[in-house]
């Protein structure tokens, strides 16, 4: 639902409202899916949106943040590709008085460098998916793990999570994990590294988004065992890919991680430029999605 603020003589509304987004790229579904809801939201208000895609790199962030303040844009929208390293950079866009809105990953700086942070609280997905894999394995057995982007909070806050909840669980052990960066192929390249060092004493995998379990699953069954049977998986982010795996029995559980954040992105953004006051995290809403209702929900799935 979006609210337009319209109280004062300067007060800006969408069709003046002039945003630049820093992405990080385009390594997963989830990213496309998010990178649509920006564009299409934008469009749909008449807001005018100057979009960056970094290709991965901390570097090119920087530098659509910075070409971004000397476009005097009214609000800089980013999502993170890693924690650390933004201090300077966010500190240049404040002492340019334009508010800063990090979007699906946050970042580790002090509260007052940034105006709001809108995403999922991924220690949660983290401690979902442990709870998943220990009812999938009746609490007793070892798990592969394939993580995200290094240094990215969903990868560090998912880890935690899992983590965390694995210490109620004594009869589940990591036996592996390793980064396949959140794409599907390099998820497909580590899971065969797992299979070639651990081969069928693997009995769950922990994969930190669809896209690598979708890999895994083919490494998985070119190595002669079924997976979501042989070998029970679970993942993050619930795309429609997910749920056709599901259906064919191949992934056990998706965690929902919400990426349509293109209408809360602009609602802040124009509050914020009116001056008006935000809440400092807008929490998503999710779900946990399992065998059983996939077929029933893959026809509403926006993503
Ligand atoms: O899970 C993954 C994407 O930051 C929550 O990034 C996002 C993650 C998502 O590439 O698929």
């Amino acid at each position: 639902e979006l609210v337009t603020v319209t109280s004062g003589a300067h007060a800006k509304t969408y069709d003046t409202l002039v945003v630049g987004f820093a992405q990080i790229g385009a390594e997963s579904e989830w990213r496309s899916a998010n990178t649509r809801s920006i564009q299409d939201t934008a469009r749909s208000l008449g807001v005018e949106l100057k979009f960056s895609d970094a290709q991965q790199e901390q570097e090119n962030q920087i530098k659509a943040i910075r070409s971004f303040i000397a476009q005097r844009v009214d609000v800089i929208g980013i999502s993170p590709v890693v924690e650390s390293g933004w201090d300077a950079v966010f500190a240049e866009a404040k002492a340019a008085g334009i508010p800063l809105i990090l979007l699906d990953r946050h970042a580790n700086v002090p509260d007052d460098l940034f105006s709001a942070f809108i995403g999922s609280d991924f220690v949660q997905e983290g401690e979902r998916a442990c709870k998943e894999v220990a009812r999938l394995l009746n609490d007793q057995g070892r798990i592969v793990v394939l993580e995200g982007t290094d240094g990215s909070a969903p990868t560090i806050d998912r880890r935690a999570g899992f983590q965390q909840c694995l210490k109620q669980h004594n009869g589940l052990q990591v036996i592996a994990q390793q980064s396949g960066e959140f794409i599907r192929a390099r998820g497909k390249e580590v899971m065969k590294g797992f299979l070639r060092e651990h081969g069928p004493q693997i009995n769950a995998l922990f994969a930190q988004n669809d896209d690598m379990a979708l890999g895994a699953i083919e490494a998985i069954e070119e190595y002669g065992l079924k997976p979501g049977v042989d070998i029970k998986i679970v993942s993050v982010d619930a795309v429609r890919a997910a749920f056709e795996a599901m259906i064919a029995g191949k992934l056990n559980v998706t965690i929902e991680c919400n990426p349509l954040l293109g209408p809360q992105f602009f609602e802040t953004a124009l509050k914020l430029a009116n001056g008006a006051p935000v809440e400092k995290w807008v929490k998503s809403e999710e779900d946990i999605f399992r065998q059983d209702t996939a077929a029933q929900e893959l026809p509403t799935r926006q993503y």
